[in-house]
């Protein structure tokens, strides 16, 4: 059952205890949506906890520092934000995703999986939505609860510089710095520092990018020995598909990693006028024009041949 803002403000009220879930890989939106939610209900006097996540970076903890607990109670109105489908919860708790009361999503081609859903494709990050129905609740950002919603909103955005970006979400980070929220240094934690095994990454990448059609499009194939051998964790790989694309005259950049299991997952990144989805769903994957993934079972090298004719045969330019 879809549902609006104000029947959600509704439902949470009625309601006292909560368990609120995150996706696998959580990420600054999901983790900080959550944190905002369970913070804005605690303030109501109501019971609220974000179920730990195993697979939190050391990043994004402190955000979630005394909101936490390891499983849901009988009781507990289970809430998950940020949650485009019941295989993006993490394995320990896929098993709940069948008794989720609630889903509160920003993501347009989700499937519908919930007993209730308030889902809102236009809006930048999903925090944006939580602060909208707090709002209605009558709840006040206090700092913790503005840097969590800060950390939301800044990370799905690319710090405001993705097309996602709104009004509503600048009003949004406003009603943060107003309440408290240190903006920068959460901006200088989150989006200005870099670990040295990511910088010794890009380093790696910016060596052996390939490049076609006048450095239009590129493509990087980064083998798994690589990542070890350069000391790069999950956590220092996070967006690197979007490194490429960031070299100067690069309107499309497909990365290829190396799955520990074997395969091949593929990241394409373009600006607009490119189509990122159209190359990946030739590999039966999928995504927006502006970025999309696919998997393939191929060695490295095979598959780059492979994305790299696909891009060709793409991109008219
Ligand atoms: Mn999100």
């Amino acid at each position: 059952m879809m549902m609006t803002r104000a029947e959600v403000a509704q439902f949470l009220l009625e309601r006292d205890h909560f368990c609120i879930l995150t996706h696998r890989r959580p990420d600054g939106d999901t983790l900080g949506t959550a944190a905002t939610l369970c913070r804005g209900l605690r303030q109501l006097g109501k019971t609220a906890y974000v179920l730990e996540n195993p697979e939190i970076t050391a990043k994004y903890k402190p955000l979630l520092d005394g909101l936490t607990k390891t499983a849901a109670g009988e009781d507990d109105t289970l809430v998950c934000v940020d949650v485009a489908s019941g295989t993006m919860l993490p394995a320990s708790y896929s098993h709940l995703a069948e008794d989720i009361h609630l889903r509160i999503d920003h993501h347009g081609t989700a499937d519908s999986f919930t007993q209730r859903e308030l889902v809102e494709p236009k809006t930048g990050a999903c925090g944006e939505i939580v602060y909208g129905v707090l709002q209605l609740m009558q709840v006040s950002l206090d700092k913790e609860m503005a840097e969590a919603l800060y950390t939301a909103v800044s990370t799905d955005t690319g710090c405001f510089r993705y097309g996602n970006t709104t009004a509503n979400t600048l009003r949004v980070a406003a009603d943060c710095v107003e309440a408290g929220a240190d903006t920068a240094r959460l901006n200088r934690e989150l989006f200005d520092t870099n670990s040295y095994a990511r910088l010794r990454i890009q380093g790696w990448i910016t060596e052996n990018t390939r490049f076609f059609r006048n450095g239009k499009l590129a493509l990087c194939a980064l083998p798994l020995k690589v990542e070890k051998q350069l000391g790069a964790t999950e956590d220092d790989m996070e967006n690197i598909s979007g490194f490429p694309r960031s070299i100067e005259g690069v309107c499309m950049a497909a990365t290829l990693r190396e799955n520990p299991e074997g395969g091949v997952k593929i990241s394409v990144r373009a600006i607009p006028g490119y189509d990122a989805a159209a190359i990946c769903a030739k590999f039966g994957g999928g995504g927006h024009k502006g970025a999309a993934g696919a998997s393939l079972d191929k060695p490295l090298e095979e598959a780059a041949r492979m994305v790299e004719q696909a891009m060709l045969s793409c991109s008219a330019l």
